[in-house]
């Protein structure tokens, strides 16, 4: 570590000094206050910094072993001199600047130039398996590079992770007791758990936050689907109603005017049928929605889940779910698409279990999802 000394009137100009020397990356290892004899009476700063030698991952540099050693000693024995001058306790400076973990890392972890260049490359096949485009890809290693300073084989796995997570908008389900009731559609193509999900949420609002929920079918197309939401609301004692027409949601609007939250069931429509998706749109328009949520199976392709994305903005949505992780193998897809629409995720769904199989969004969660491409 190089390490200098700069005195200014204030601290602020002792920066400014030590970054136009030394750089962004310098570190500031201590500042204190002196009394400098060229300027009597004047209060003057003393800021030490230091800029990290040891750990670089410039590809073009060329350390030996004996070289890094030089290095590091050289950085051991400046450690040590500004500790016994600087902190009566040495153990002091090393946990203020975050070296001492630096100091016991055996010479084997510090990465060459070459050992971080083969992580990157290993870095990249990994992320291309789980099916990330290549211009994310890109994002991500510029991303590391930016912070190779502090990278170790060690931490990689959570820099990259969170490089995706910081990629990733999510949003809460938020419901308020007692309001005008908050209506929720879910919309999406044929099969992809719709129905499902909202059996889920409808049983998670009412025993878990006690709400008053009430759902509501426009799935009058397809033979069986006004069974299958029946059958769960006679089970789950949740008020049920259908509209065959969309001018029948006025109506079932005014019953269900004090619950807390509804959910409005629809029918999946291919994302290619034009005609069934603007059908489904009006009657939405009849409910008030105040939020719609677009659901897509995990396990769809990049390419379809653009085009779901695409055909379904019909609905305005405000979120996404994506449904079935349980049954995908690699959720680079997901990530694509997440960087293209910048739209928030609200769920995932995990299994046909109800209401067990479903999860809230979040950054960190889907990042190491896609990034293992296994669901934890
Ligand atoms: N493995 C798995 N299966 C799921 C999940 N969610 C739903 N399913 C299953 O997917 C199938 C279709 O689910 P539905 O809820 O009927 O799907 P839908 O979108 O309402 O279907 P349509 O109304 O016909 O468009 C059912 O067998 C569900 O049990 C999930 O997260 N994982
Ligand atoms: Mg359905």
């Amino acid at each position: 570590m190089q390490v200098k000394k700069y005195i200014a009137p204030t601290l602020k100009s002792a920066t400014e000094q030590m970054k136009n020397e030394m750089g962004d990356e310098a570190l500031i290892l201590s500042t204190r206050v002196i009394r400098e004899s060229g300027y009597p009476g004047q209060k003057m700063f003393e800021l030490t910094a230091g800029i990290e030698d040891v750990v670089t991952y410039h590809e073009t540099s060329n350390h030996t072993e004996a070289k890094k050693e030089e290095i590091y000693k050289s950085f051991e024995e400046e450690l040590q001199k500004i500790s016994n001058k600087v902190f009566k306790n040495s153990t002091e400076i090393e946990d203020q600047i975050g070296v001492r973990k630096l100091r016991e890392k055996t010479d084997a972890e510090i990465e060459t130039p070459q050992s971080f260049k083969s992580i990157v490359e290993k870095t990249i096949k990994k992320l291309e398996e789980e099916e990330i485009e290549k211009l994310i890809i890109k994002k991500i290693i510029l991303q590391l590079k930016k912070y190779g300073k502090i990278i170790y084989t060690s931490n990689l796995d959570n820099h990259i992770i969170s490089s995706i997570a910081s990629m990733i908008p999510t949003k809460e389900f938020n419901v308020s007791k007692g309001l005008n009731p908050k209506v929720v559609s879910l919309v999406g193509p044929t099969g992809v758990g719709k129905t499902t999900c909202i059996a889920k949420l409808a049983i998670i609002s009412k025993i878990l936050h006690n709400l008053d929920v009430g759902l509501i079918s426009i799935d009058t197309y397809r033979i069986g689907a006004l069974d299958q939401l029946k059958v769960f609301s006679d089970v789950s004692n949740i008020d049920m109603l259908v509209a065959y027409e969309p001018k029948d949601l006025n109506e079932i609007m005014k019953q269900f005017s004090s619950k807390d939250v509804v959910f409005i069931d629809t029918a999946g429509r291919s994302q290619k049928n034009d005609e069934f998706l603007t059908k489904a749109k009006e009657f939405l328009t009849n409910a008030n929605v105040d939020e719609t949520y677009l659901v897509m199976s995990a396990t769809s392709s990049t390419k379809t889940l653009l085009d779901i994305a695409d055909k379904f903005t019909i609905f305005n949505y405000d979120s996404v779910i994506f449904s079935k992780i349980d049954e995908g193998v690699a959720f680079g897809n997901l990530l694509n698409l997440i960087t293209k629409i910048n739209v928030p995720s609200i769920f995932l769904t995990n299994g046909q279990v109800i209401p067990d199989d479903i999860i809230s969004a979040d950054a960190g969660y889907m990042a190491k999802l896609i990034y293992t491409g296994k669901v934890l």
